[in-house]
């Protein structure tokens, strides 16, 4: 395996390919397989319908692309930033790359300057590739500037309408072609490309994921949702995510046969107008994208969605109560989805009782995933009881990469990984997410680490101290909120300029908070340590919500007045758009 992956134990790896989850196929031959079977049915559509690309093209597409890549010096090993909205380039690059044996590190299109700094530092990656235009950020002029400041990063490619004058180091992706050429034999059993941790540490983490382990995620997946070649998917959320890329999302799609369509935003407008267009028949979002679309499905919007079928909902907690309206008010069946881009998946299923499905999100997707609930010791916890989920299986990491300290803190002894995340399993096996311990705030579908904002807020001059805790939300699930004790003598800086800094200091807009607090001091633990519970809280008080949405932030009324003093420096200034922008 790459250099700086963990592999999993050699008895374990050959259990899972005598069980035949683990089959030795690198997603780059299984696109050709896809493209000898399915031929000219079409496998992507863009999301204004002018690009419709068959199987048979996207493997010609891949071949020419990947002949283009080598030319120009990227071969088996290397990383390459992959930073692309929702388009067919975005699939046709993936498998080029993959059939180099070269390895996507997936950014997302809202990721900024301090992210995709972090990415180039970590992953040692050649190449860039970012959209020409769209999104109303200039991603060509960004990664100017990276590239500046990385000298491993040698090229970047530009997909879309590139401008006419390109800077030093740049080249269009459509100048990207050539003739097929030999290429590599790629090992299945190591990585095919890189998904990022959802923020349990200040800087996201690279989670390697081999072919094998892929493979098998989105053939089980699509078996589950039983997917054929008459699956017509809408790819939603951004495409480099987990969820939307093969759980089973667009590879499990072309698995089957079926075609992906791609929605440049989660706008109901879009959407509705794409399913009507393309009789999608299955989707998967957010909850706050359920709230979008329910509202507007209650006006008269005049699209006709009765080709849609499934709708998976996941990447944050759905509450009953919304859960409850999606059958009746989209005539769809809803699937809950609870998953990690580090591996384990649990769905809700077709022949499971409608009230297993509304309550809880599903249970394990392979018969091979390993789940233990376990308490603060460590030790399991009686059936029922919440505790903190770990897990491993034959398509979970066994470590980050190039991360060894980390990994002796994420991972027992024997190889689970520790989500972070508190459930517990109903009597006959079903997860219910109950809260979280890692210090994440999950805003839509977003993970936003506490600590990387708040150091980025003790930055500024007047901020002595900065915490930052989950507010609870009608819509978004959770929102930011930036709890601030101000420096001695000096006045808090109002929310506004807190952005500010944020965004100049390159941080993801999704990340920015939603709402400041001030206080004179924090509240401390009997530890000494600030006590994010009583400050979390102290805001869904404020806002007159529960803490419902994370149980690990309930409890913990504040005692004396510790959080007295200063009263809330605004509030409500959320940013605008929907998770086209955020995601
Ligand atoms: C998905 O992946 P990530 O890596 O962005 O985030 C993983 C975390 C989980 O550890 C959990 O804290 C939270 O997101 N989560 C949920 C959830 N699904 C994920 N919390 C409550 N309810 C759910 N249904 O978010 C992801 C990856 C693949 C499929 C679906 C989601």
């Amino acid at each position: 395996m790459l250099d700086g992956c963990v592999p999993w134990p050699e008895d374990v790896a050959a259990k899972y390919r005598a069980a035949g989850y683990w089959r030795g196929e690198p997603l780059g031959v299984l696109l050709g397989r896809w493209a000898e079977q399915y031929g000219e049915r079409e496998a992507l559509v863009s999301a204004d319908g002018r690009s419709r690309v068959t199987y048979r093209a996207l493997h010609r597409w891949c071949d020419r692309l990947a002949a283009g890549f080598a030319a120009r010096g990227i071969g088996a090993g290397e990383r390459v930033l992959v930073q692309l909205p929702n388009t067919p380039e975005f699939v046709a690059v993936c498998f080029a790359l993959f059939r180099l044996g070269a390895l996507p590190v997936f950014a997302l299109p809202a990721h900024r300057a301090s992210e995709i700094g972090h990415l180039l530092d970590l992953s040692g990656a050649v190449a860039h590739i970012v959209p020409g235009q769209g999104g109303g950020y200039d991603h060509v002029a960004a990664a100017a500037e990276a590239r500046a400041q990385h000298p491993c990063l040698a090229q970047v490619f530009v997909a879309g309408q590139a401008p006419a004058v390109l800077p030093e180091g740049f080249t269009a992706l459509a100048d990207v072609d050539g003739e097929p050429v030999p290429l590599p034999e790629v090992d299945a059993s190591d990585v095919a490309f890189f998904l990022l941790s959802g923020g349990t540490t200040a800087l996201p983490k690279l989670i390697p994921r081999t072919h094998d382990d892929y493979a098998y995620q989105c053939r089980i997946t699509a078996g589950i949702c039983r997917l054929d070649a008459d699956s017509v998917y809408l790819a939603v959320l951004p495409a480099e995510f987990n969820f939307p890329f093969g759980c089973p999302g667009i590879l499990g799609t072309l698995h089957a046969g079926g075609r992906v369509v791609f929605a440049l935003s989660p706008q109901p407008e879009e959407c509705f107008a794409l399913i009507e267009r393309e009789h999608v028949t299955f989707t998967s979002v957010i909850p706050t994208i359920v709230h979008l679309w329910l509202a507007a499905a209650a006006e008269d919007h005049g699209r006709d969605l009765s080709s849609l079928d499934l709708l998976q909902v996941g990447s944050a907690k759905l509450h009953e109560e919304l859960a409850a309206r999606i059958g009746p008010e989209l005539g769809v069946r809803l699937q809950q989805v609870f998953g990690m881009a580090e591996g384990l998946l649990t769905f809700t299923r077709d022949d499971d009782p409608a009230d297993v499905v509304l309550t809880s999100q599903g249970r394990p997707v392979s018969e091979a995933d390993e789940i233990r609930v376990a308490g603060p010791d460590g030790r399991p916890v009686p059936r029922g009881e919440t505790g903190e989920l770990l897990t491993r299986g034959p398509y979970t990491l066994r470590g980050y990469y190039r991360a060894p300290e980390h990994n002796a803190r994420a991972f027992t002894e024997d190889g689970f990984y520790r989500s972070g995340d508190l459930v517990r399993l109903t009597p006959d096996g079903h997860l219910v997410v109950e809260g979280r311990i890692k210090d994440v705030v999950i805003r839509g579908g977003d993970k936003v680490s506490a600590t990387e904002v708040e150091g980025h807020l003790s930055a500024h001059p007047d901020v002595q101290q900065a915490a930052v805790v989950a507010m609870p939300d009608a819509v978004w699930g959770e929102k930011v909120c930036a709890y601030i004790v101000p420096a001695p003598g000096r006045t808090a800086p109002p929310m506004a300029a807190l952005r500010r800094l944020l965004r100049a200091r390159g941080l993801a807009d999704y990340k920015l908070p939603d709402r400041v607090e001030v206080l004179d001091a924090f509240p401390l633990t009997g530890l000494n340590k600030v006590d994010k519970k009583a400050l979390a809280a102290d805001i869904a008080a404020r806002t007159g919500t529960t803490g419902a949405t994370t149980g690990a932030t309930t409890g913990g009324s504040l005692s004396g007045g510790s959080l007295s003093g200063g009263g809330g420096a605004a509030g409500g200034g959320v940013s605008g758009g929907g998770r086209g922008e955020a995601a």
